[in-house]
């Protein structure tokens, strides 16, 4: 029988492994560090920010599964074994939750919910004036499974959407651009920016003052907001401090940090112009992805091909 290995340093790993014994009751379900007995015996290992050099001292590891859609931590592991497949996570639960955070920070930015909740606190009634959803620009950096559905969800909502990837894209009431060639005109046009793009050493920094330079200045608040649910790694923080303590950006969601958890002294917490979330925009919900791994199990036994199979050259 094939064993299956969890190796989860920072998650809780009953929950999974109960989901995942009710996903395959066939399957051999271990866990590292304590239950992971015969390192032979691993024919499959799912993973989220593993230590390095344990998937590597697996010998007769099959497929590595991320648990996450991002892939960044594993594939930073030297040691990790090469021409072995790795799956990620595509699945449409992950992805309505991520389509749903990037719809309500849009919204709460877009409407001045901060503002409200502000004026609230201090008993003052200010109906002030808002805008047209059609006023407002959201410039969707990475149009990948993410991208394109939050993408999607903005149109029905009534915003102007662009978008930014590294190959063309088509997508309906969207104006697709890509590469370096096509950044400054996205920029240019974008209000908001989300940035829903995977961590490579192309994407690392890209989130600096020269974009931020780069960014609208024609939308209803005259300066522009980000929110950045892609990986901290994208954004040099300092350049972020800067832009928000000039007013050079408006305001900002964060949902990543370049250290997480986000360290107690950091600045970004109470800053006036910052709403931040501990990397929660999109969680991985054990029974729906122990179930989207299952699936991908019985399809390798089957000697079907493997889905949302990893480029490592790529690095996503
Ligand atoms: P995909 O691989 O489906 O999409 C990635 C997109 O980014 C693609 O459109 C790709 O372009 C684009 N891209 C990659 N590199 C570049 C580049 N150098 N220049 C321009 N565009 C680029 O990934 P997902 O949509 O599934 O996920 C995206 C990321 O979201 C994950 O990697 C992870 O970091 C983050 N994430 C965060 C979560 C959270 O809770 N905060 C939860 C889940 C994911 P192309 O289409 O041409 O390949
Ligand atoms: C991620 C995830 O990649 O939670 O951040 O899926």
């Amino acid at each position: 029988m094939s064993s299956f290995a969890f190796i989860l340093p920072t998650w809780p790993v009953a929950p999974w492994r109960d989901a995942m014994i009710k996903a395959a009751p066939k399957l051999d379900v271990r866990s590292w560090p304590d239950k992971l007995g015969k390192v032979e015996d691993i024919a499959y290992a799912a993973a989220w920010l593993p230590p390095p050099d344990v998937l590597g001292n697996l010998p007769n590891l099959k497929v590595i599964f991320s648990l996450g859609a991002g892939v960044d931590a594993i594939l930073s592991d030297k040691t990790l074994p090469k021409n072995i497949p790795m799956v990620r996570v595509n699945d449409p639960d992950l992805t309505n939750r991520m389509s749903e955070y990037i719809v309500l920070h849009v919204l709460m930015h877009h409407r001045q919910q901060r503002r409200l909740d502000a004026n609230q606190h201090a008993r003052v009634w200010d109906s002030f004036p808002t805008h047209a959803a059609r006023d407002m620009t959201v410039g969707v950096m990475g149009l990948g499974v993410l991208g394109q559905d939050a993408a999607r969800k903005l149109v029905m909502m009534g915003f102007n959407v662009v978008g930014w990837s590294r190959s063309a894209k088509q997508l309906e009431n969207v104006t697709c651009y890509a590469g370096t060639a096509g950044l400054a005109e996205f920029l240019g046009r974008t209000d908001i920016l989300v940035c829903l793009l995977p961590a490579t050493t192309e994407t690392d920094g890209i989130i600096n003052a020269s974009l931020i330079r780069q960014l609208s200045r024609k939308g209803p608040f005259g300066a522009p907001i980000l929110i950045n649910a892609g990986r901290g790694r994208q954004q040099v923080e300092a350049d972020l401090l800067n832009a928000l303590d000039s007013g050079a950006l408006y305001a900002a969601t964060l949902d990543v940090f370049s250290k997480e958890p986000l360290p107690a002294d950091s600045r970004f917490w109470n800053h006036p112009k910052v709403t931040i979330t501990p990397h929660a925009a999109a969680d991985s919900e054990p029974l729906t992805i122990c179930s989207y791994v299952a699936g991908q199990i019985a399809r390798y036994e089957q000697g079907l091909p493997l889905e949302n199979l990893v480029d490592r050259a790529r690095g996503y």
